[in-house]
């Protein structure tokens, strides 16, 4: 080699560098921030940066860098997505994923990859069978589903019809809380499935009117409770005297103040409320207000929360490695989360944790989900079969 090359060599490790590109650990999250589901998006999103803005944005000498993205809830843009950033921006983590089919069109570029993607709110039951890299910090439907069925049998109801959007996480509610009211006695009188893109809930909220039912048990994705509940007042079924009760994506924290009097005293069962009480919980309900405009956060921006400690923690045991070591560090993670205390379970990257029974009620003038039951450590049913 000749001299020169050796002092500009010497010249060239000596002097110090701006950090390199190489230097950032990036972190490519897909998330729905237009079209129908955009409360999704724009919940996760800043959860994610309240936790980088509590916690110090690097690991390991690192720069942790989000590179955001969105898909207006299309699956084939998620895919697409998910692909550039894999491919282009050498993303190390894949996260985000505001619903199922996002979820899945994704995971066979986390396997052929073999990124780690984390699933911070799609929720039925098998996504995380869908590719062994997924490790999910949201919930499952089944896994919330059961709380609410065991209720409604403890509080004396015996005719239940059930209403859910027709698609993976709706068909679980509805599957897991048949399976389990009619094992304790009850009946099922009608099941009505809606669809998931423009539901008009008129027509099944009549079925459900003239099928004799005392309650109504409902799932419907995040954001959409809303429409579900002023057309269940429009239409009478309260004034029919049939009850309501859901998993608490009906009676999400992000809109629930808004509800109005139809929502008092519905029940549902849910791993999160605003109302948890818990020192963890109120420092995160009060930073996240004071970033944001006073939001309430709700179940979504805990998943995206618990997903960047679960993705920054593992880049930190790794030393900020990506791929299998990365994934290994993120298994079986234990740690309290403003929900409560929760687990990555190591065999089925699912979450476990505590799932409560809550009701809709005034608490300084406004509607919260008040906790008054606590189920421990609940495992995702379906896998525990
Ligand atoms: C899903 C499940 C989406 C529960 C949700 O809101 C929800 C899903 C957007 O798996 O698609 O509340």
């Amino acid at each position: 080699m000749q001299r020169r090359t050796w002092i500009a060599l010497a010249l060239a490790v000596a002097l110090p560098l701006p950090a390199l590109a190489q230097d950032a650990v990036k972190i490519g999250l897909i998330l729905p921030m237009t079209g129908p589901f955009a409360s999704t998006g724009r919940q996760i999103d800043a959860a994610v940066k309240l936790y980088l803005a509590q916690n110090g944005s690097s690991v390991a000498g690192k720069k942790v860098e989000i590179i955001l993205k969105d898909d207006a809830s299309v699956a084939d843009t998620t895919r697409r997505i998910a692909q550039e950033l894999v491919v282009n921006d050498k993303v190390t983590v894949l996260a985000g994923f505001g619903l199922t089919p996002l979820a899945l069109a994704t995971a066979p570029i986390a396997t052929q990859s073999k990124t780690p993607m984390v699933v911070m709110a799609a929720a039925t039951s098998s996504i995380t069978e869908a590719s062994p890299y997924i490790v999910r910090t949201s919930f499952t439907l089944p896994q919330v589903t059961l709380g609410i069925a065991e209720w409604a049998s403890k509080n004396g109801l015996k005719k239940v019809a059930t209403l859910v959007t027709d698609y993976g996480p709706g068909i679980d509610a509805e599957k897991t809380f048949k399976e389990r009211f009619t094992l304790n006695g009850g009946e099922v009188v009608t099941d009505v499935r809606v669809p998931l893109r423009n539901p008009d809930f008129a027509p099944f909220l009549q079925r459900v009117r003239d099928s004799g039912a005392q309650a109504l048990f409902t799932f419907v994705p995040s954001g959409v409770g809303s429409a579900l509940m002023k057309q269940f007042a429009e239409r009478g079924l309260d004034k029919a005297g049939i009850r309501l009760i859901a998993t608490g994506d009906v009676t999400d924290d992000d809109i629930l103040n808004d509800m109005g009097e139809v929502a008092v005293g519905v029940v549902t069962s849910h791993h999160y409320s605003a109302a948890h009480k818990s020192p963890a919980n109120q420092k995160f309900v009060e930073a996240f207000g004071k970033a944001n405009k006073g939001m309430r956060p709700n179940f979504m921006a805990v998943g995206g929360y618990d997903g960047m400690r679960v993705i920054l923690e593992g880049l930190k045991a790794t030393k900020g490695a990506g791929g299998d070591a990365l994934l290994a560090a993120m298994k079986g993670q234990v740690f309290e989360s403003p929900r409560g205390p929760v687990l990555i379970d190591a065999q089925t990257r699912d979450i476990v944790q505590d799932v409560y029974i809550r009701k809709v009620e005034r608490v300084n003038g406004q509607l919260y989900n008040v906790e008054i039951e606590t189920q421990k450590s609940v495992k995702d049913p379906a896998k525990s079969k």
